[in-house]
């Protein structure tokens, strides 16, 4: 049996980039499809990003899905950096003017899910075999199986909002395709606990054993994360161990405030650097992890899929209410060079914070030294809040 179906835009993924294209598109008149080769629970269980700029909070409340957001989610006005103990405040809100708000990837998600819910519009959920087609033609199309059947979506454009391991990426052909890629030689063990923050402002620290990271989730449930060995297996850190590990990168006296419990989720993330060029091809587009991923240091790659995903609605309305291509015909090279400003940042955030195995003396002191220069110059601190702020659109 193959069902057809038809729509405008034909949406990979539903990540939080596809979610919010689907609601801005919606909200605008535009019809989508989404698909994804995950489920709804499985999608929302993914802990993940916690902090949201001030133009993905924008973004949210200009999408209608703010609500729940603005009563749970927590603004912070600074940030943290340490080394070896030694503690500096990134003034935001001082240094910039903005602020940045806690509030899970997960949550973002769930409202997400629940506008489009109640707008009653197609989701295909444990769709398999996913294949783009004829995207260089006026009407792609996008196949699949779901639940036995063969699916055809036809539609005008792709939105390949797949993540980094999606299929649309390598939809584009190899002799169009440009790739940049740094892997580090490290992972984040990140660990989810039901036990009140060990500090008000998150805390990024750099220790002779490795990073760490204090965040949080609300005022009862906190977000740690040690850097580890890339090839480090979750089963070899009990909750114990953990504690451990992180008090001593902390220092003894933030480590005083830490309370311990019992994880409810624990997992390891590899870190990597890299941009997919172009973001167009023919009638799909690219947005989110699924052209660029970053090291997660900064707290810019969900920021970022926000801001694609801005400037890809913004050219699909424009030429479905005007018939303008303008924006769209810009798009891969108006994202991309905010996207290369972003990758910068939390690539020299990363090199600051943590501990890389190869590194001489001479590469540990130049750490040293910049976190000094960071520490007695407003210049700097400030250079390092407009980025963790996040860049203007434009
Ligand atoms: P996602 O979230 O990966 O969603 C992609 C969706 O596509 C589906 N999919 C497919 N569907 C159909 N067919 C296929 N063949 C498919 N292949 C995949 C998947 O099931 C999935 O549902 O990508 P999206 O939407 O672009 O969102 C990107 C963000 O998830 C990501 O950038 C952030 O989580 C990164 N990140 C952070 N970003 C921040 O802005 N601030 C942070 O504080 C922050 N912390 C983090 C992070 C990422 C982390 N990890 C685990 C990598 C902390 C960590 C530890
Ligand atoms: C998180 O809370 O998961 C988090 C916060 C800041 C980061 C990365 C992750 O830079």
């Amino acid at each position: 049996m193959t069902k057809t179906v038809k729509t405008q835009v034909c949406i990979i993924g539903s990540g939080p980039s596809g979610l919010l294209l689907a609601q801005i598109l919606a909200n605008a008149g535009v019809d989508t499809v989404l698909i994804d080769r995950r489920d709804r629970a499985y999608i929302e269980g993914r802990i993940r990003a916690g902090v949201l700029e001030q133009v993905t909070v924008k973004a949210l409340e200009d999408a209608g899905v703010a609500d729940r957001l603005h009563r749970e989610g927590m603004p912070h006005d600074g940030v943290y950096l340490a080394f070896d103990g030694e503690r500096h405040r990134i003034d935001l809100k001082g240094l910039t003017g903005k602020t940045v708000t806690v509030y899970g990837q997960t949550e973002m998600t769930k409202d997400l899910f629940d506008a489009r819910t109640g707008a009653g519009q197609q989701f295909f959920f444990d769709a398999e075999d996913v294949t783009l087609n004829d995207l260089k033609a006026d009407q792609p199309h996008v196949a699949f199986m779901h639940g036995g059947e063969k699916v055809t979506v036809e539609c005008d454009y792709v939105a390949g909002c797949d993540g980094f391991h999606g299929v649309s990426r390598n939809a584009i052909p190899n002799d169009v395709l440009r790739t940049f890629e740094r892997v580090y030689p490290f992972g984040w063990l990140g660990v989810l606990v039901d036990k009140p923050p060990v500090n008000e402002e998150l805390i990024y620290a750099h220790h002779d054993r490795g990073f760490a990271l204090a965040s949080m989730r609300s005022p009862t449930r906190s977000r740690y994360y040690i850097q580890c060995d890339v090839n480090e297996k979750v089963s070899n850190w009990s909750d114990d161990r953990f504690w451990e590990e992180l008090s001593l990168r902390l220092g003894a006296e933030t480590a005083a405030n830490l309370q311990t419990g019992q994880s409810i989720e624990k997992s390891i993330a590899p870190l990597r650097s890299f941009v997919a060029e172009p973001m167009r091809y023919g009638n799909m587009f690219l947005a989110g992890d699924a052209a660029h991923i970053v090291p997660p240091t900064g707290a810019k790659g969900l920021n970022l899929a926000v801001t694609d995903v801005l400037m890809l609605s913004r050219g699909l309305i424009e030429h479905y209410s005007n018939g303008n291509d303008h924006y769209i015909d810009r798009y891969s090279q108006d994202v991309l060079a905010r996207v290369w400003k972003a990758e910068r940042f939390s690539w020299q955030l990363s090199t600051l914070m943590h501990q890389f195995p190869d590194y001489s003396p001479f590469e540990k002191r130049m750490q040293r030294a910049e976190f000094d220069y960071l520490r007695n110059s407003e210049a700097a601190s400030r250079s390092i809040a407009e980025n963790y702020v996040g860049l203007p659109m434009e």
